[in-house]
């Protein structure tokens, strides 16, 4: 199958899948996302509005093309939510082992949001316990991650975007569910290349 590029190029891609990370600030969403795409790990500046990164990797032999959607932790921009969450195939719901709060903040305030705004009832989840390589600072067991990732019916992954411990397994783990999902699979493209002409549009006003 061809996809065209929203940018006017072509990509050959059998799927794909708008995929979304939440949670507190300094969680290390962005860090994940960039030890995900480029390999590299650094220290990162808080994110500011809305950023994403393109992937196009392999998975059960399909070729997949992923969108990847970064937002800040610590900013609420009224209707930019609504819209970061729709359409997404798939999510990845953040914490830090070491602060307790940000685990808590996952069912009370980032759980409750994407059950609000999300428009894809059968949507993927993944809970990630981030930042493993600081392992004298546990906070958070990971019985209790387990826990609370089945009652949210997620997935679940203890990772470090540090040490890049587990970070490829999160994303293959989350795409290789979202490959099970019949609906998920027929929603694609269209959607999100809408969506993000959309949210590109979005994203310049939001730079200027
Ligand atoms: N030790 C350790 N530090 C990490 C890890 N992941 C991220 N960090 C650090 O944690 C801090 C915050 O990481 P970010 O990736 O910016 O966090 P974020 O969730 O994107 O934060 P916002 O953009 O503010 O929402 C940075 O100093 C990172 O270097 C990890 O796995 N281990
Ligand atoms: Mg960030």
């Amino acid at each position: 199958m061809k996809g065209s590029s929203p940018k006017g190029g072509s990509n050959i891609y059998d799927y794909s899948f708008k995929i979304l990370l939440a949670g507190d600030s300094g969680v290390g969403k962005s860090s994940l996302l960039l030890s995900f795409i480029s390999n590299f790990v650094q220290d990162l500046s808080p994110t500011i509005g809305v950023d994403f990164k393109i992937k196009q990797l392999l998975v059960g032999g399909k070729r997949l093309k992923l969108t990847i959607w970064d937002t800040a932790g610590q900013e609420r921009f009224g209707t930019v939510i609504s819209s970061y969450y729709r359409g997404a195939h798939g999510i990845i719901l953040v914490y830090d082992v070491t602060r307790r709060e940000t685990f808590t903040n996952l069912s009370n305030i980032w759980a409750k949001e994407v059950e609000t705004y999300s428009t894809n009832p059968e949507c993927i989840k993944i809970l990630v316990g981030n930042k493993v390589d600081r392992e004298n600072e546990r906070a958070v067991s990971r019985e209790e991650g387990m826990a609370l990732a089945q009652e949210h019916k997620c997935l679940f992954l203890e990772c470090s975007a540090k040490t890049r411990e587990n970070v490829q397994q999160c994303f293959r783990d989350l795409t290789l569910k979202m490959l099970e999902v019949p609906s998920l699979l027929e929603s694609r493209s269209v959607d999100v290349e809408i969506n993000f002409e959309a949210e590109t549009r979005r994203q310049d006003a939001l730079q200027w």
